[in-house]
């Protein structure tokens, strides 16, 4: 990979939120998710690369496009690897919710870990607590570490967990401790990059998402310095999930062994779930959210706002792009 990728993975991002922002608020989650699917695809084929989705819409029979496994791109050039989700928070962009965004991770071949479609236990948190809080260490524990690292009282952190039955003993425990608890609907990797940053008001995320997602946020954490852990959640009775419904541990278990997952119960560290030399994330706002706006539509051009991390300059880049319309006439500075 070299930075001439930088420019076009962003371009791939923006088109994909910019498809997906036109259903939003339409109470359509699986429009939005094609549109972006569709626009992310088309834009990736025309950078010169031997592209391959890891992480993507689904296996090949499932999904029509980005299934794991697809070649994107000009089929010359440089073996790149990508985890996207296109349509990031699908019910967020369909209820017009803040966080929903078109978001991807990149990086040389071999560089992604091929995440199982299963739950993922995380735990996300500043540069300053990398390697100091650890996910084998109770939600108590690590508020305590947290609050020394980033010399903030207890009761001044806010701890992100996903509302989710599951984790209602979480909540009650960070509760007790005197942090303060956001609980959100959906996105969780937009909440666990926002912990990468400084003033987004957000401190660390706990609990169980979904797998493929903590792979893209673990880029995005890596590049910064920051801190991500994954375990992967394979117990119905734990993920307490209706995706699981009828689905059992041993029958999960064995699932991992076929995937090829040898110590189901590995903890993952950010370097291990992207270990390629370089990695790029990029995501553009569908929604506005904590780290940029959503997409605006105005008369003479269509604004997107975007980051784009990559450990090739060592750079996170907030942009905001104006896509001028033809005949445009007036485009206000911002
Ligand atoms: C998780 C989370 C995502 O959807 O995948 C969630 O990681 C689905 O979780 O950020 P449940 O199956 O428990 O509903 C998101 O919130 C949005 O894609």
């Amino acid at each position: 990979m070299d930075r001439t990728l930088i420019q076009e993975i962003l371009e791939v991002v923006e088109q994909a939120g910019i498809a997906s922002a036109k259903l939003t608020g339409m109470g359509l989650k699986n429009e939005a998710d094609a549109a972006a699917v569709e626009a992310m695809r088309e834009r990736m084929y025309k950078i010169q690369m031997q592209g391959r989705i890891v992480i993507g819409e689904g296996e090949r029979d499932e999904a029509p496009m980005l299934y794991i496994g697809e070649e994107v791109g000009s089929g010359t050039g440089p073996g790149v690897d990508f985890a996207v989700d296109p349509c990031e928070g699908t019910n967020l962009c369909a209820n017009s919710q803040r966080g929903s965004m078109a978001v991807l991770a990149a990086s040389d071949r071999g560089g992604l870990f091929n995440a199982p479609d299963f739950y993922m236990k995380k735990l996300a948190a500043p540069p300053a607590a990398k390697g100091k809080v650890d996910i084998r260490k109770s939600a108590t524990e690590n508020i305590e570490i947290l609050s020394q690292c980033l010399g903030i009282p207890k009761d001044e952190l806010v701890i992100v967990v996903m509302d989710r039955a599951r984790h209602k003993d979480l909540i009650k425990e960070i509760r007790a401790t005197g942090a303060r608890v956001q609980p959100i609907s959906d996105g969780d990797v937009q909440a666990a990059i926002a912990c990468g940053f400084a003033g987004t008001g957000t401190h660390c995320l706990m609990g169980i998402g979904a797998a493929p997602e903590g792979v893209i946020s673990a880029a995005a954490l890596r590049a910064l310095g920051a801190h991500f852990q994954g375990q992967l959640v394979y117990d119905p009775a734990v993920a307490q999930t209706s995706e699981w419904e009828g689905l059992t541990k041993e029958g999960n278990l064995a699932r991992l062994a076929e995937m090829g997952i040898s110590d189901p119960d590995r903890i993952y560290e950010a370097e291990e779930l992207a270990c390629g030399e370089n990695v790029v994330f990029a995501a553009t706002g569908i929604t506005d959210g904590l780290l940029f706006d959503g997409v605006k539509f105005e008369k003479d051009c269509t604004r997107t706002s975007s980051l784009v991390i990559s450990t090739l300059d060592n750079t996170a880049r907030f942009t905001t792009t104006v896509h001028i319309k033809d005949g445009a006439q007036s485009i206000a500075l911002r």
